[in-house]
């Protein structure tokens, strides 16, 4: 990873953050329309994997990858309309958190429903191949969100027809407050059904990043999809009303010792590379006010309840 790639992929994983924490306010203030899910500790996972892609790649981010989001060009402006649920929000009021995609951007709208992507994504990847494009596309799964069938029956299909997809595993520790030992034999990682597979730390940036440029290479090589698995830790509840009381603290102490932004920090001081110090202060100073903008904007009028629906 060079130092121009370092420093952009820094600030994406901060700009998460900082989002985030204000989402949380916002949350605790009571303006928002439902919970707020966090990715803290899991930045590197959701912003290395993406910054690792060519602009025609398309991803389809899931709940944990608003980072994936920020890198494609997605606006924190738009994500707190969203959250806000504001007219002027991408999907006018309709939907929350981070659910919407951008064509434009190259971004599939995420889904409730774990393991839907990956059929869809291995469909993106298959159009790809039948128009002899070299793209590759996207998308990521929690350890829980593996053991669906959609999980399975996605990427074997793109396994057997050979499809340039990434599917990027988040062995994140817990789905809701079940551990994986819970709910699935083994390790994530053996899930792969015959899928390149990587396995990384997913709390250390420069790793991610370069095990995603490895696995869009051997997407683009012809090799097939690649199961790209990241060790990670939920360090907050499933979301902001879950207060993990299920979770060791012991366990968490750990994690945040491995705090992956830091640890990127480390990574470029010794290479000499240095964040503008004053990066935090001007993007919190920049959130405050997007988000303070969004509390103005204006909520859907009742005419938009039938708007985009079909009737006859
Ligand atoms: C098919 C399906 N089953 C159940 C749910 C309800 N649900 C939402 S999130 C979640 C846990 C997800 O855990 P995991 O995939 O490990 O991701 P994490 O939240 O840990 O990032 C569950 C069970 C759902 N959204 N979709």
């Amino acid at each position: 990873m060079d130092q121009d790639t370092a420093l952009r992929l820094y600030e994406a994983m901060l700009l998460t953050r900082l989002a985030e924490e204000r989402l949380v306010k916002l949350f605790r203030q009571g303006q928002t329309l439902g919970s707020v899910y966090r990715s803290l500790g899991q930045e590197a996972t959701a912003c290395a994997t993406a910054m690792a892609l060519g602009p025609d790649d398309v991803i389809a981010p899931m709940i944990r990858n608003l980072g994936s989001m920020f890198v494609r060009g997605v606006t924190p402006e738009e994500i707190f309309l969203q959250y806000l649920g504001r007219a002027t929000g991408p999907s006018g009021g309709r939907e929350h958190n981070n659910h919407f995609g951008s064509v434009a951007r190259g971004v599939i709208a995420p889904t409730s429903m774990l393991g839907a992507l990956i059929p869809v994504m291995a469909g993106v990847a298959l159009s790809f191949r039948q128009k002899g494009e070299r793209r590759v596309a996207m998308t990521w799964i929690g350890d829980g969100g593996s053991s669906t069938g959609a999980f399975y029956e996605g990427l074997n299909f793109a396994t057997v027809q050979n499809l340039p997809l990434i599917v990027v595993g988040e062995s994140n520790g817990y789905a809701f407050s079940t551990p994986p030992e819970r709910q699935m034999a083994g390790h994530m990682s053996q899930r792969s059904q015959g899928a390149f597979t990587l396995t990384v730390d997913g709390n250390d940036a420069a790793a991610v990043y370069e095990a995603s440029a490895q696995a869009r290479q051997h997407c683009l090589e012809g090799g097939g999809p690649v199961f790209l698995v990241c060790e990670t830790f939920r360090m907050k509840g499933h979301a902001e009303h879950d207060d993990q009381r299920y979770v060791n603290p012991g366990l968490l102490a750990q994690w945040a010792a491995r705090d992956p932004l830091p640890r990127l920090e480390t990574w470029m001081a010794q290479r000499g590379w240095r964040p503008d110090p004053s990066l935090g202060p001007r993007l919190e100073a920049k959130l405050a006010a997007e988000a303070e903008a969004a509390l103005e904007a204006p909520w859907p009028g009742t005419g938009a309840l039938s708007a985009g629906i079909f009737s006859s």
